[in-house]
């Protein structure tokens, strides 16, 4: 078998005990890597109704067949676990050096398993880990405990570390990495905290099995200069994923005032241009040549990347409009290590409820002083406050009432990203129907609805759009796991990744064989819901009710008088389901389990709700 190390790292934190397990290629060809290596294994050793913050729950990192290889943009990885934001399958995907460290030392997966009794690291090294104190690291933020860990190890180690966020079971903290990767917003972090585990380190020296080293050091290198030329050419990265804020504005998508607004007249103070003007370094993933990490300065003189996701929720959701505290709130949600979507979320859910009479407190809307007051609390779940603001938009909802759930803006419990769909059916569905809960990396589909369709239409091709694109980005780029920005944003095709795939496995594998994966993950994935959830219903699907209230549609601007409607959001969501092969509660079908080879699972989630 090439590609695969075939070889799986489980680690006993509760036992101080680890072992080398391995998998064999009928496991390796049916779901290849990443995210679907994550699903399997937990799907097949987590007890349904588990605490994902107990011991029982398992930290999986997978990585894929095409990870670590020399060719354009592989430095991912991925960290999943049973969510405690969601309760469902969760997972991330960061850039970081533990992806080609973990293959040198030998593994596609490592599991973490139990519960340490005091916090602890972990060092692997080729086949020795290492169960180490973290006292002296405990307690402090991710940079300085990255800056702790590579004064011992070097630059070249691989590592992933949580910081108080995590420590404190906030629930959407993340895994942090390098300067300005973060991965795992449905609280991965809170689980990697719960076992006490504050890092890991991983060191490697194995070569990587491929069937054709030779010939993909060749064509990786070549192709790594072509996406450079292609990136230099379009000037992508010369604003990157911060290049979409001023058309959100523009086409009144904009995330303004927890999404009761979709433009404001001073978002270009926050765009793309300015933060271009404003950059002081570059960071990047490793094997890389597009570098898309644009940092600037922050209010207090830290340097913080920016994406366009942490600008729009810090930013524009709070209305706060100078970049430099943007920045700042940034920073701390990187240094704490929690979601910078849930966490700006989460305030401008609390705003929005001061507002509405549903909470009593002295939050406003363009505060960002109190915002980074309010960021310690949560992160470190300080008082009342900071408890509730670490649960979460939906769980605070539900604690302060008062209707408020209706502007809690997530689905399935994850806050949504910072596309605001009042008006976009099609992005609407994608929320609706990730299976992490609102997040645009599964399906974005949002640029073709609005520039190729008409943008208040629910016909069955937008279902089918978010469905090709949950097969290329949830599929595809999460198990042969490499980044998708290549793809989407410079048009490399995606055919390529087949031919790496075959050059590093000896196989002979098509696109089409992708999508057949992606569709068995994907229905895998709502298996893992529904044994979570048996009372599943097609509600689960549904992207929060604000977004239905005509009392809600935008006074002026692009989209004026406009909201999405239920009925026809309830049919595009039969569209979806239909074309999925799943049944009216959005639950697959006995035949499509059949097709997709999952009739095992099929049976076990019988045990807890009769499939059609
Ligand atoms: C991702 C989510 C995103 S998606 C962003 S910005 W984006 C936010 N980044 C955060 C951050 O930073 N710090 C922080 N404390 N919280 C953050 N929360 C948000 O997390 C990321 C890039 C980006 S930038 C995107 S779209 C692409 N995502 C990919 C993906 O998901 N899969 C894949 N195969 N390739 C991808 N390429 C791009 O990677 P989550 P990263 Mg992150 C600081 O993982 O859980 O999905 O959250 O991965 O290495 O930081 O790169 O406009
Ligand atoms: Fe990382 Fe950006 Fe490069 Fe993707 S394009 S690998 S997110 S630096």
């Amino acid at each position: 078998m090439y590609g695969w190390t075939g070889n799986i790292l489980r680690i006993d934190l509760s036992h101080r005990i680890y072992k080398k397990e391995s998998f064999d290629e009928k496991f390796a060809l049916k779901w290849v890597g990443g995210r679907g290596f994550a699903l399997k294994i937990l799907w097949d050793e987590l007890k349904p109704g588990i605490d994902p913050l107990g011991p029982e729950n398992k930290l999986i990192i997978a990585v894929g067949p095409i990870a670590g290889i020399p060719a354009p943009n592989t430095g991912k990885t991925v960290v999943a676990a049973k969510s405690p934001l969601t309760g469902g399958y969760g997972d991330g995907n960061l850039g970081t050096r533990v992806t080609d460290q973990m293959r040198k030392a030998g593994y596609d997966v490592i599991i973490i398993e139990g519960k340490a009794d005091n916090p602890t690291y972990l060092y692997i090294e080729d086949d020795k880990v290492e169960f180490l104190p973290a006292s002296e690291i405990w307690g402090k933020g991710t940079y300085e405990t990255q800056d702790w860990l590579y004064t011992r190890y070097g630059k070249g180690a691989g590592l992933l570390t949580i910081g108080q966020g995590g420590e404190n079971l906030n629930l959407y903290a993340m895994i942090r990495s390098l300067e300005g990767r973060a991965g795992g917003r449905p609280g991965i972090g809170a689980v990697m905290g719960s076992k006490k585990l504050k890092a890991i380190v991983v060191k490697g020296s194995k070569p990587i099995p491929q069937a054709d080293p030779e010939g993909m050091k060749k064509l990786g290198t070549e192709d790594l200069r072509k996406v450079q030329q292609i990136d230099r050419e379009t000037g992508w990265s010369i604003q990157g994923t911060t290049g979409v804020l001023a058309w959100c504005n523009e086409v009144a998508a904009l995330p303004v005032r927890n999404m009761r607004k979709t433009f404001h007249p001073e978002a270009w103070k926050i765009d793309g241009e300015r933060l271009n003007a404003a950059r002081v370094a570059t960071y990047g993933c490793p094997n890389c040549t597009m570098r898309c990490g644009i940092t600037i300065l922050d209010h207090e003189g830290h340097k913080s990347e920016l994406d366009y996701e942490n600008i729009g929720m810090l930013g524009s959701n709070l209305e706060i409009f100078e970049l430099d505290q943007v920045a700042s709130l940034n920073y701390l949600c990187d240094d704490y290590g929690i979601d910078t979507i849930s966490a700006g979320g989460t305030l401008a859910f609390y705003a929005d409820a001061i507002d509405h009479g549903a909470i009593e407190g002295d939050f406003r809307f363009g505060d960002a002083e109190k915002a980074k007051e309010l960021l310690r609390l949560a992160a470190l779940r300080d008082g009342k406050l900071g408890n509730m603001l670490a649960n979460g938009s939906l769980r605070m909802a539900r604690e302060i009432g008062h209707g408020s759930e209706a502007y809690a803006m997530q689905v399935k419990g994850l806050e949504i990203s910072a596309y605001n769909c009042k008006f976009i059916p099609g992005m609407a569905l994608a929320y609706g129907t990730s299976p992490i809960g609102a997040h645009h990396k599964e399906s974005w589909v949002i640029t073709f609805e609005i520039k190729q369709t008409e943008r208040g239409s629910y016909g069955p091709e937008k279902a089918a759009k978010v469905i090709e694109l949950q097969r290329i980005r949830g599929g595809l780029f999460e198990f042969i796991v490499a980044c998708r920005f290549p793809w989407i944003e410079l048009g490399w095709d995606v055919k390529n990744y087949a031919i790496y795939f075959n050059k590093i496995t000896g196989l002979n594998w098509t696109v089409e064989d992708f999508w057949k994966v992606a569709d068995r993950i994907y229905s895998l994935m709502k298996f893992f819901w529904v044994r979570e959830f048996p009372n599943w219903n097609r509600q689960m699907d549904y992207p929060p009710m604000v977004w239905f209230d005509p009392t809600n549609a935008d006074k002026e601007g692009p989209i004026a008088g406009k909201i999405l409607e239920l009925d026809k959001y309830d049919r595009l969501l039969d569209y979806y389901y239909e074309q999925r092969g799943w049944d009216k509660r959005g639950i697959p079908t006995l035949k499509t389990a059949q097709e997709l080879d999952l009739i095992e699972e099929a049976t076990e989630v019988q045990k807890f709700t009769k499939l059609e």
